[in-house]
């Protein structure tokens, strides 16, 4: 299996590496990743000897570095994770979240029909569905409804894939995952985000009224469903993927602050999210059914391991809390925090 995954420098794509590697001896994984803000090769450390592991730096946008990399690498199978993924930086700058997550996704489909690639994956989203009330689940038959310009991206690039499958006959899946956290989280988002800030004793900046709901899964649990599509799923398929885990975000906040033994004190309400979904809950039947998937982290555990895991490293964290990310938090939360 020669697999070429995109984005692999990332929080999930780089987990998603390690357990592939550590799980099939003989596979040979390129990770394809143009290193953005979010790309972190010190997130694959313990594989970057490894022989069955190669690294191209590349813009999935790019045609001529795509189609290098498939051919250099005889790819057969493409799992598609590079994106822009954080919906407050697509609210302030929208158009590269256009760029890298539809026209990239669009030149990958097209390099996988000219180049003869038997199976494509698109790691999509839970939020290409809209926003839940208090009760319901997505299912894979939910209309799409994204909100914010990241999920309408996201959405867009699945109705490409979609096309693709249903025009030209490439075998593709798309799966939809709710909420990843564990290691390597990049702390833009709300769980690394809220540690690294308590252990710092800084504010902890909750949107709104801290009540909306968000359904968290470890990253594990996400690695090992995507391995059972690429060995098991039906082509043109939609896998939705979650372990009904739903937490209000102030609930999780305040759990990990007790599990860090800190007051609460440092909570603040502050300017909520513009187009803030209020709840995202899958209904995972069908992967679990179809593929016999099924998480093995309870939450309870796997915030403890994250937790444990972001005190054991403090240098990855603290090293990408300096340059570029203090001029986005002080954009993102300055005005925030002061009123
Ligand atoms: P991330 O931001 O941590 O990583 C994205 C990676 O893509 C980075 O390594 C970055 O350098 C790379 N990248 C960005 N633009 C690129 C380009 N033009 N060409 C090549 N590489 C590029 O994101 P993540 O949280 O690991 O998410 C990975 C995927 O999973 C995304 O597609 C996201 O939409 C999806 N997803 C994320 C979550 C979540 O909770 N984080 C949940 C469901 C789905
Ligand atoms: O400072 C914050 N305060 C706060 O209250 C941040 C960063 C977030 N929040 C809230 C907003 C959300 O309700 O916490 C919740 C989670 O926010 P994020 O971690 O930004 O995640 P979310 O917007 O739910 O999107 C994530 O899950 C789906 C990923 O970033 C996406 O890539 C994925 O598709």
């Amino acid at each position: 299996m020669q697999l070429l995954v995109t984005g692999g420098a990332g929080f999930i794509g780089s987990n998603f590496i390690r357990y592939m590697l550590n799980k099939y001896p003989s596979i040979s994984i390129v990770n394809f990743d143009k290193l953005t803000y979010a790309g972190n090769l010190e997130n694959l450390i313990s594989v970057e000897h490894n022989p069955k592991y190669h690294f191209t730096k590349g813009d999935i946008c790019d045609k001529s570095q795509v189609h290098a990399v498939i051919k250099k690498h005889n790819i057969n199978i493409i799992v598609n994770f590079a994106a822009e993924s954080h919906v407050d930086r697509s609210i302030s700058e929208p158009d590269i979240f256009v760029q890298t997550n539809i026209m990239g996704t669009q030149t990958l489909l097209e390099a996988a029909k000219a180049l003869q690639v038997t199976r494509y994956i698109q790691i999509s989203t839970d939020e290409v569905y809209g926003s839940l009330g208090e009760t319901g689940y997505f299912t894979e038959e939910t209309p799409l409804a994204p909100n914010s310009p990241y999920s309408a991206s996201k959405a867009g690039a699945d109705l490409l894939v979609r096309a693709y499958h249903e025009t030209y006959g490439l075998h593709t899946n798309i799966t939809r995952c709710s909420n990843n956290y564990g290691p390597f989280h990049f702390p833009e988002k709300l769980i690394p985000l809220m540690i690294t800030n308590a252990l710092e004793n800084k504010e902890l900046p909750i949107y709104g009224n801290g009540l909306n709901i968000r359904d968290w899964l470890h990253v594990e649990d996400h690695a090992a469903a995507i391995d059972l599509v690429i060995q098991a799923g039906r082509p043109g398929e939609v896998y939705n993927i979650g372990g009904h885990n739903e937490w209000s975000n102030i609930d999780i906040v305040r759990e990990i602050l007790t599990l860090l033994g800190e007051p609460m004190d440092s909570i603040r309400y502050v300017e909520d999210r513009k187009g803030h979904d209020q709840r995202y809950a899958i209904d995972p039947s069908k992967i679990m059914e179809e593929l016999q998937w099924k998480p093995h982290y309870t939450f309870g555990i796997g915030i403890q391991e994250t937790i444990r895991w972001y005190l054991d490293n403090r240098e990855w964290w603290q090293r990408i809390k300096t340059g570029e990310y203090k001029n986005y938090y002080k954009q993102q939360y300055e005005d925030r925090l002061l009123f």
